[in-house]
């Protein structure tokens, strides 16, 4: 990378310039939600002093208790996103259904979904969380819009990205070229290009499932672990690493920087075959930014971007990561099916 500084909003510019696939609401849009992110960026940073951390005393859709944070990453995404023209509705893990941009202002062309807080575990013990975005074009030119507009398979994307709130704060973004990464400069309060074309080893030696589910897990998951447990001296003819940090982001980020493969499978306890992350506002977005990388993802089975939704929250079964890795997880349940 040169010593020139880029800009997010540079980056974009340039990138409308002289490639055409960035039309200006696009751009508006990736701009209000890097802005809104670096709003929660500041609540994540005041923790305890800013009084935004512990649960808020509420349930999201899927029953899961919300965090204060939560739902004051959620208010933000909202507020930002709702007046500037570039969007038709907006979806969230922490709304029951979804939010259509009010009647006072223009309605555009592009529909948002967001885990405004992924890892909410993690935000009471100081450990990186982050939002989770995905863009969908509205397809329909109709006024109205409703949940069935948004049930795109997930190559539909016009643009994913995250921001990882940890010792750094990064937006990591595709629009279908590729992989940015922009690191916040405090001072400046600018998102600042600092890593692109960003490639994900296709082979690795490091891997990421919550192993306390072990006993719950299928046939062709506990042989790929077995075998990766087995090291040197088992099939495999070396030895592995393991991380699970418990928010997505983290480990996907990690696996963006030095490769790896994250896993978090259906198991034994979930009747519907789905795991526990949400199709389409984690495992799209972060399955379009691990292709734009040259990885792979899977639910196991199929890519997980071909797939048809079927409803906001449907949960899916998550593969991700080093393409060779991914290769053989997917063999593994396919030759047992
Ligand atoms: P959240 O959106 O409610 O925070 O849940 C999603 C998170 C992911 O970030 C992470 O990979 C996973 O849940 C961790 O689950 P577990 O606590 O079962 O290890
Ligand atoms: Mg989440």
């Amino acid at each position: 990378m040169s010593s020139k500084r880029i800009s997010l909003t540079q980056y974009l510019v340039e990138q409308q310039r002289e490639h055409g696939h960035i039309p200006g609401q696009l751009r508006l849009l990736i701009e209000v939600v890097a802005r809104a992110c670096k709003r929660i960026a500041i609540q994540v940073n005041k923790g305890e002093l800013g009084d935004v951390l512990g649960t808020a005393g509420s349930e999201n859709v899927q029953g899961e208790v919300q965090k204060k944070l939560d739902i004051i990453a959620n208010e933000v995404l909202i507020e930002a996103n709702e007046w500037g023209g570039h969007l038709a509705a907006m979806g969230s893990e922490e709304m029951d259904s979804i939010h259509v941009v009010p009647n006072r202002y223009p309605q555009g062309e592009y529909l948002l979904l967001f885990d405004p807080l992924d890892g909410s575990s993690n935000i009471d013990v100081n450990v990186s969380i982050g939002t989770i975005f995905s863009v969908l074009r509205k397809v329909n030119n109709q006024r109205g819009i409703s949940e069935e507009d948004f049930l795109q398979p997930g190559k539909q994307q016009a643009a994913a990205g995250y921001c990882i709130y940890g010792p750094q704060t990064t937006l990591v973004l595709t629009v279908g070229d590729g992989v940015a990464m922009f690191t916040l400069d405090r001072e400046q309060g600018s998102w600042v290009l600092t890593q692109e074309n960003v490639q994900i080893p296709a082979d690795t030696k490091e891997f990421a499932i919550n192993m306390s589910n072990m006993r719950h897990w299928d046939a062709p998951v506990k042989r790929y672990i077995d075998e990766c447990l087995a090291g040197k001296e088992g099939p495999r003819g070396k030895d592995f690493n393991m991380r699970w940090i418990a928010s997505m982001v983290a480990d996907v980020h990690r696996i963006l920087t030095r490769g790896g493969i994250f896993m978090y499978p259906w198991d034994k306890r979930e009747p519907e075959k789905a795991g526990k992350l949400r199709l389409m506002y984690e495992a799209n977005p972060m399955g379009f930014l691990v292709e734009q990388a040259g990885g792979m993802v899977t639910n196991g089975r199929q890519r997980i971007l071909d797939l048809q939704p079927t409803k906001l929250h449907e949960r899916v079964a998550v593969v991700l990561g080093s393409k060779n890795e991914v290769e053989r997880v997917t063999c593994y349940h396919l030759e047992a099916d």
